[in-house]
């Protein structure tokens, strides 16, 4: 790999700060999403968090308590050799309802001490703006990215912190998984419907009022220091046809379109046709503003991050059996094994999804999320032998490796996701671990916090050694 390639690892304070009452933070979405049955009725938006029975646990409040534990976690990290560390603000950590016009400055100054912890270890900082994130009270005040408004709340919050942060963070990501608002409306955009709501309508104003306040964010970026690079994050995993049936591949094409549509706006400047048709045809009207197509035109990324999980597949008569994999409906792909929450295992569906990222966009890549979620016991001696997510992500490095040297990628940089162990996303669960570092709590919140280096964070710390070379 390049000599500059930035090997590192990756979380988000959703899901590992924990600290939600800490330093003037304020409510945010996180804090509401819930463990057990409910969780997924919220995340979707059918289900409103303030009708939640009163016992009901919320395991993102304490998550592992990053906030109390930054600088052991950030060593840690260190002495695997990371080159950078992607993580995400707490947007109502430093506005907390997110109406403010000043910052709150303890929150700043939580993360001057993570920067300057990871600078002083010569970690490079790949800060993510907004990860399934945002001030509850712009949630339950305008309808969060329902709402114009929103743009103007999030370019302030985007102003003060490329200010307070220049000379100090470089690459910035706008939203992560922009596409997720269209399968976990509230979880992924802060989007709960009401009854008689178009939602299809909805999800797509919502959308672009996000593209056109990441496109605001990349022009404001540029202005305050043209050495920042931002980029925008899709969920990916190319959408295989589950057979050369002409229907079958038709199908798959309009599925990869449906996650394209973000990137192709954010990447290439402008709404592509078929999603103009797509609109046209499902008659939504979007509100935009004057200025919208001429932001959206001018103002594209720096570089393309994505999320690469699995690849997904489709079957145009619907037929057949179901996968999991991210919340993205899937067929089964008989040709692939699956992990323990069922989520298919496909390496070299990395080196596909890379290439189709390349070849539609030529701009820079960076995979920033990428493991594999499975249970860790530690055994008599209290050692984790994960030597299952060490096949995983060596067969991962390896096809993404190949898209690199042998197709010219352009790559910047790999971070795993979930580096320490962390909550899950979509199930809330503990027990679903991607770390390299296993944390000691359990999914009802039981455990002593403790972090315990796991096998794969020697390996991985061999890998970064060699910058790649050296995957045994
Ligand atoms: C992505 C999210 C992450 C992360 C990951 C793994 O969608 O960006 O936040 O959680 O998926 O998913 P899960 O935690 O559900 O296993």
């Amino acid at each position: 790999m390049r000599e500059d390639f930035l090997w590192g690892g990756a979380t988000a304070a959703n899901q590992c700060e924990g600290g939600f009452r800490a330093a003037g933070r304020g409510m945010a979405l996180v804090d509401v999403i819930p463990y057990g049955k409910n969780r997924m009725p919220v995340m979707e938006g059918r289900m409103d968090y303030r009708d939640l029975p009163e016992d009901t646990w919320y395991p993102g409040r304490e998550a592992i308590d990053m906030y109390g534990h930054y600088k052991e976690d950030i060593a840690l990290f260190a002495e695997m050799g990371f080159k950078c560390y992607r993580f995400s603000f707490s947007w109502s950590r430093i506005f907390p309802t997110g109406e403010e016009e000043q910052p709150n400055e303890e929150g700043l100054r939580f993360y001057d001490g993570i920067i300057d912890e990871l600078l002083r270890y010569k970690i490079e900082p790949v800060v993510t703006l907004c990860h399934f994130d945002i001030p509850l009270h712009l949630v339950d005040k305008y309808g969060s990215w329902k709402n114009r408004k929103v743009i103007d709340f999030y370019l302030n919050y985007c102003d003060a912190v490329f200010r307070h942060f220049q000379g100090r963070v470089r690459y910035w990501i706008t939203f992560n998984e922009i596409n997720m608002l269209m399968h976990l409306p509230f979880m992924g955009a802060g989007i709960r419907f009401s009854r008689g709501e178009n939602e299809t309508a909805v999800k797509y104003q919502a959308a672009h009022n996000e593209l056109v306040a990441s496109a605001y964010a990349v022009k404001l970026a540029h202005e305050i220091n043209p050495k920042f690079r931002v980029g925008c994050m899709l969920a990916a995993g190319s959408v295989y046809p589950y057979s050369c049936r002409p229907e079958d591949v038709w199908e798959s094409m309009k599925r990869d379109r449906e996650n394209y549509f973000f990137i192709d706006v954010q990447a290439r400047g402008a709404y592509p046709a078929y999603a103009k048709k797509f609109l046209e045809q499902e008659g939504i009207c979007l509100e935009m503003g004057p200025w919208d197509t001429r932001i959206l035109r001018e103002y594209t990324v720096d570089f393309i991050s994505l999320s690469y999980y699995n690849s997904r597949c489709v079957r145009a008569d619907g037929r057949g059996e179901a996968s999991g994999g991210n919340v993205f409906a899937s067929a089964k792909n008989p040709y692939l094994e699956c992990s323990q929450w069922g989520w298919p295992i496909d390496p070299l569906g990395l080196r596909i999804t890379l290439n189709a990222l390349y070849d539609r966009y030529q701009k820079p890549l960076f995979i920033v999320e990428n493991g594999l979620g499975a249970r860790d016991e530690p055994d008599e001696n209290g050692r984790i032998e994960d030597d299952y997510r060490i096949d995983y992500l060596r067969a991962h490095i390896r096809a993404m490796m190949d898209a690199a040297d042998e197709d010219g990628v352009d790559l910047i940089g790999y971070t795993p996701w979930g580096c320490v162990d962390l909550i899950s996303a979509t199930t809330g669960e503990m027990s679903k671990r991607y770390g390299f570092i296993y944390v000691d709590k359990d999914d009802r919140g039981i455990g002593s916090r403790k972090r315990v280096r796991k096998k794969s964070f020697a390996w991985y710390r061999g890998v970064i050694e060699a910058n790649g070379e050296n995957l045994k």
